[in-house]
């Protein structure tokens, strides 16, 4: 055994080691199967002192670290890289299941890093409360991987996205110091704000194990709305139509008919309405009766169909968000997951399809266009054909949106940051990283370009 090794194993014990190759797979390969690489070991500490020893070694021995929380993620940033990558500790965050009682009082929760987004969710709902992220992967992905991603979802558009609801965090730095603010004092105006320095960090400047997080009163929807639109302008203005009408839109959430073929031959579901349409609208609203009627009213003039209790909801919710499994079942995707200012998706849309056929690929696209936030999966190039990944985020820049909208740049996106941030900024977020990290072990290969 190697001398990091040994000394891993004497911080967490030897089950928590990991060294096995069928053991190790599971945490080397990324959830889309198109990142993969290779571990000296994966070490799974259970609290904050471990991970801070476990981080403290790793700058003593030289070795790079993968912190890693559900493996959910889209854009290969949780899992070692292929090349340069076969000495990399993954850590994982998995055992940081701290869950403090909710604090009714100031209604907030300190939650650890491990502890998964529904398991979060069922704790804040028991208090009566709500935790303000929700997303299909709500079973595995975690605390800390949704913060260091700062994960948006399908309630951005209603409570913002993961830093929206971050009030504080615990998290240990390179060299194994720990910063803590766990208080939860709001009105907090004493300098740097490391805390939201964290979030959208990727793993790249700390391992994030404890966070303090705001909750909102419970809204339950009450209406879900599925509208068959000609297109994505449609579905845009009809988003548009419907938020004006009612305060309580939690969400509004696109996709089209080829993601919809796919969804139904992966998972059997029938077909959600009478006829097929280009495109469709899904959306939730928390609604009174009075706003009720005005959305059935709205709805019934598009086709539509409309669900107002739970198993129906989720019946028309099963269509978007059984998009990720379905695309995946038909090949390894290229994820691609852009913004657009609203006035411009119709033109990137109808661009889009110029640069697929180009490359003689197709793109499935579906996502939150409450938020602006299409995901382009694009099916046909392999893995490692980069030129898809390019030419698309390349067209969303020209079209005034961003590269990654809620997923990150992970390894996916490293040698494109350049197209939605300046040199200026770059460099500055490059000075940030070596100021914390300066060795560089913590994640190489993410957010920038080796
Ligand atoms: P991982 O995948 O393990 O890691 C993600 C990144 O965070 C990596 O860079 C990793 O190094 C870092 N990280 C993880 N834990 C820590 C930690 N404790 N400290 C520091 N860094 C850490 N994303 C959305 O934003 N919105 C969606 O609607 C959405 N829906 C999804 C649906 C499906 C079916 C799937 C498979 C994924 C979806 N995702 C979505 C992507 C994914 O769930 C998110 O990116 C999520 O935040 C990842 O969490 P995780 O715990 O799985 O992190
Ligand atoms: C979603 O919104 C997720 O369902 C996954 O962000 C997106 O699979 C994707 O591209
Ligand atoms: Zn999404």
């Amino acid at each position: 055994m190697d001398a990091l090794l040994a000394e891993l194993t004497a911080i967490a014990g030897p089950e928590h080691v990991l060294t096995d190759p069928d053991l190790v797979a599971g945490y080397t390969t990324d959830w889309t199967r198109r990142f993969s690489g290779s571990a000296r070991c994966v070490i799974r500490p259970a609290g904050t002192g471990e991970v801070a020893a476990v981080l403290l070694a790793c700058a003593r021995h030289g070795a790079p670290v993968v912190p890693q929380g559900g493996n959910t993620g889209l854009v290969g940033g949780g899992v070692p890289g292929a090349l340069g990558g076969g000495g990399a500790v993954v850590l994982s965050a998995r055992r940081l299941r701290r869950l403090d009682p909710v604090d009714t009082l100031s209604g907030q929760v300190t939650a650890g890093a491990g502890i998964t987004i529904a398991e979060l969710r069922t704790h804040a709902a028991r208090a009566g409360l709500e935790y303000g992220v929700d997303l299909a992967a709500r079973d595995s992905a975690t605390v800390g991987g949704t913060i260091a991603t700062n994960a948006g979802g399908i309630q951005t558009i209603r409570y913002g996205p993961t830093r929206a609801q971050l009030l504080g965090l615990e998290a240990v730095l390179a060299d194994g110091s720990v910063i803590s603010r766990l208080g939860g004092i709001q009105a907090d105006n004493t300098g740097y704000d490391l805390t939201q320095l964290l979030a959208g960090s990727e793993g790249t400047l700390g391992v994030i194990t404890a966070a303090r997080l705001r909750l909102w009163p419970a809204e339950p929807p009450t209406l879900t709305v599925l509208a068959g639109v000609p297109g994505i302008q449609a579905a845009a203005a009809l988003a548009a139509e419907i938020r004006s009408l009612l305060p309580g839109l939690r969400a509004a959430e696109y996709f089209e008919a080829p993601g919809l073929a796919l969804v139904r031959a992966h998972t059997g579901l029938p077909a959600p309405m009478g006829r097929e349409y280009p495109a469709y609208l899904l959306a939730d609203a928390a609604a009174s009766d009075h706003d009720t009627e005005r959305i059935v009213v709205l709805a019934q003039l598009q086709e539509a169909a409309v669900a107002m209790d739970g198993q129906a909801r989720a019946g028309l919710w099963a269509y978007r968000e059984r998009h990720t499994e379905s695309i995946s079942a038909a090949g390894i995707p290229h994820k691609l997951d852009v913004a657009l200012p609203a006035a411009r998706l119709a033109g990137f849309r109808a661009a889009l399809e110029e640069v697929m056929a180009k490359l003689d690929a197709r793109a499935i696209m579906f996502g939150h266009i409450g938020v602006g936030n299409l995901h382009v999966n694009v099916l046909g190039p392999g893995p490692d054909d980069d030129r898809a990944d390019a030419a698309v985020l390349r067209l969303a820049a020209e079209h005034g949106g961003t590269i990654s909208a809620e997923h990150g740049i992970g390894r996916a996106k490293a040698g494109l940051l350049h197209l939605s941030r300046s040199a200026a900024e770059i460099a500055a977020m490059r000075a940030i990283k070596h100021a914390l990290d300066p060795q560089g072990l913590l994640n190489p290969g993410v957010l920038f370009a080796p």
